[in-house]
């Protein structure tokens, strides 16, 4: 699991990030998929019977290990980092990470370092105030394999978190049967 964790990791992290307008994608079906403004968790368990959140890493990450294009996304802030990976029917569909600048983490907030195996997109999404942005698109090659990821920023209650996510070979995204 750690292997599986840093190949994915660093291949989020050094993505190359387009708006996604300006990204050639396949099918309509992949854009359906990436556009989409609401929860991906709802979206992902239209596709199966059991979606499980698995936590792979929680921990605080200082302002300077953030990228620029992060920095001016979320503010200069140090961030909480989730990762997690979602199997749908016990199948890995997804690889996230997501930000959370300390200032995003107060008030009706501060229980999003506690979700444990609840989906962050089933915990902002069942509030009010919250939206999604920013939506940016890239490819990465893992393991001989391009895979689609997206980036978006989330806000709940007007403050940011910022989510990566990294659509798994076998994820509905590729197999336009959901
Ligand atoms: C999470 C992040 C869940 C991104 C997601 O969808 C997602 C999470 C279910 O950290 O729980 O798209």
């Amino acid at each position: 699991m750690l292997n599986f964790r840093l190949l994915h990791m660093s291949a989020l992290m050094s993505a190359n990030w387009k708006a996604l307008d300006r990204q050639q994608l396949e099918t309509t079906t992949q854009s359906e998929w990436l556009r989409e403004l609401h929860s991906m968790t709802d979206r992902l368990k239209c596709c199966c019977v059991t979606l499980d959140v698995n936590v792979l890493g929680l921990h605080q990450c200082e302002v300077n290990v953030l990228t620029e294009s992060e920095r001016s996304l979320l503010g200069n802030e140090a961030c909480f980092v989730r990762e997690v990976l979602l199997s749908g029917d016990n199948m890995p569909w997804l690889y996230a990470r997501t930000l959370v600048p300390m200032s995003t983490l107060t008030e009706q907030e501060e229980d999003i370092v506690y979700l444990g195996a609840v989906p962050l997109g089933q915990r902002v999404f069942s509030r009010t105030n919250a939206r999604r942005d920013e939506i940016e698109v890239a490819t990465v090659v893992i393991e001989g394999k391009t895979l689609l990821a997206r980036r978006s920023r989330l806000w709940a209650n007007n403050k940011p978190m910022l989510v990566s996510e990294l659509f798994l070979p076998q994820a509905p995204i590729y197999h336009g049967n959901c």
